[in-house]
């Protein structure tokens, strides 16, 4: 037997999102979005660098998708622009949006590219921001699902892998909060938690809205996913003890038991609602039942995890700090724990009690401190290393038969990192801002060998 050998059907891809790469933010229709915004406000990015031009994707994405076809993946993820759909965010539809996006996905599947396509990757209209807040606002939601059947009104008939939203904790536990300066857009800063927590419920029933969207405009076959970054605990030895420490401290995760859980079981997780208490959000009836939609997978975006123990204290477990030198990539939160694969889909198949559910992972990778040799190559071993490692955590999962179907390497180019800018460089392909060439890394040579041999080089 081939060891590291993947299934043959494994599904393996790269993933970006349409703020962090198409650039012309005010071409084609397109009217501002939140994260437009945010970023042109001083001091909200390194820099002040915004998500124009990134990677001018939006003019060179049939340059994009020949790197992809030389890199040999047969699965991309990105994310459509909600304001270059319906640049109002509510109301008349731009159809030039539409047809980017359809020129995007034929271009794909000519070249046997089957596209994954997220629906909400945080770009969300500044109008709606304007109008009510976004998402302090359950008008949200029908907005949400709204421009979801427009999408895929037009593209469900040859898109057949949805993904309703990216990361809710992102743009609404960081988007929103208590009294200090938010790190993502909108960038509001509330008075209370419950504000807070009334925000990803307006998102999780977004997510329920859009996926009944979904299904009612899909005119082929597609599977629905939501896509999430919940925290992964990882028990620092595997004994039954730190075993149950970890699923304990899983479930008491606030962006675990406030997100993943409502999403997956049809009830917040009933440790954090004690513990939010009166910050809880407003739970209205029939919220639970539309928020508890029926997936046909879910993607798990993870970089990092926390180690747990077990203790003898009233929670039954304690996460474990990291010691000064622990090694870390090129981000603070970016600590290297390889396990944290293989331990975030055993906590949705084990701890969730979901083992029905297949699992992508949707997003996986690292920034490095890549740099251009004198030759004009970028040797990122550092990447090869972090990936090699997580790939071999993915196969454990496969080697013990959890329903992992697929993997998205995080990303394909270097692109905006949000608030970072683009000092902080995650891709395959390096990107020359000021040229806009694009230049493959080693990482991209050694992925590429990877899915050639579909096994773990
Ligand atoms: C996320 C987002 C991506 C990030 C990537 C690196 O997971 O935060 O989906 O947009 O760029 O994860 O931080």
């Amino acid at each position: 037997m081939v060891r590291n050998q993947f299934p043959p059907d494994f599904m393996w891809g790269v993933a970006t999102a349409s703020y962090q790469i198409e650039g012309a933010v005010a071409e084609g229709g397109r009217k501002p979005s939140v994260w437009d915004t945010f970023s042109q406000t001083p001091g909200r990015v390194l820099n002040g660098e915004t998500g124009d031009p990134a990677c001018d994707h939006y003019h060179r994405y049939e340059t994009d998708i020949q790197l992809m076809v030389e890199l040999g993946i047969k699965h991309y993820r990105f994310s459509i622009a909600w304001s270059r759909i319906i640049p109002d965010g509510r109301g008349t539809v731009n159809e030039a949006g539409l047809d980017f996006y359809q020129r995007l996905v034929d271009t794909l599947l000519k070249n046997g590219i089957t596209p994954h396509a997220t629906l909400f990757h945080w770009d969300s209209p500044q109008a709606l921001e304007d109008l009510y807040g976004s998402w302090r606002s359950r008008e949200m939601a029908q907005d949400f699902a709204d421009y979801v059947a427009v999408v895929v009104n037009k593209l469900g008939d040859r898109i057949t892998s949805w993904m309703t939203i990216n990361e809710i904790p992102c743009f609404t536990h960081l988007g929103y909060q208590v009294n200090a300066l938010p790190p993502h857009a909108p960038g509001t800063i509330v008075s209370r938690p419950k504000e807070v927590w009334q925000t990803s419920h307006h998102a999780l029933l977004a997510h329920g809205l859009g996926v009944q969207a979904i299904r009612a405009n899909s005119t082929v076959p597609c599977t629905v996913s939501l896509v999430d970054n919940c925290a992964v605990t990882v028990p620092i030895t595997e004994t039954p003890e730190n075993i149950l420490a970890a699923q304990k401290a899983f479930a008491l995760c606030g962006e675990n038991g406030g997100i993943i859980f409502p999403a997956l079981t049809g009830s917040y997780s009933p440790v954090l609602l004690e513990l939010l208490g009166n910050e809880a959000p407003d739970i209205l009836p029939g919220d639970l039942e539309i928020i508890h939609q029926p997936l046909d997978q879910l993607g798990l975006n993870i970089y990092s995890a926390t180690y747990v123990r077990a203790s003898d204290n009233s929670q039954g477990f304690e996460f474990l700090g990291l010691p000064k030198g622990y090694p870390r990539m090129n981000m603070p939160w970016l600590n290297i724990v390889p396990e944290c694969i293989y331990w975030g889909i055993r906590h949705i198949s084990e701890t969730l009690d979901r083992a029905d559910l297949p699992i992508l992972i949707t997003e996986s990778g690292c920034a490095a401190e890549d740099e251009l040799t004198p030759q004009g190559e970028v040797i990122d071993t550092d990447r090869i290393m972090y990936l090699r490692q997580h790939f071999k955590s993915a196969y454990r999962a496969l080697v013990e038969r959890y329903p992992l179907k697929g993997y998205f390497v995080w990303s394909l180019m270097d692109n905006f990192e949000w608030a970072w800018g683009y000092q902080r460089r995650f891709g395959l392909i390096y990107l020359d801002y000021i040229t806009q060439k694009r230049i493959p890394k080693a990482s991209f040579q050694w992925y590429a060998e990877c899915i050639r041999q579909n096994r773990v080089v």
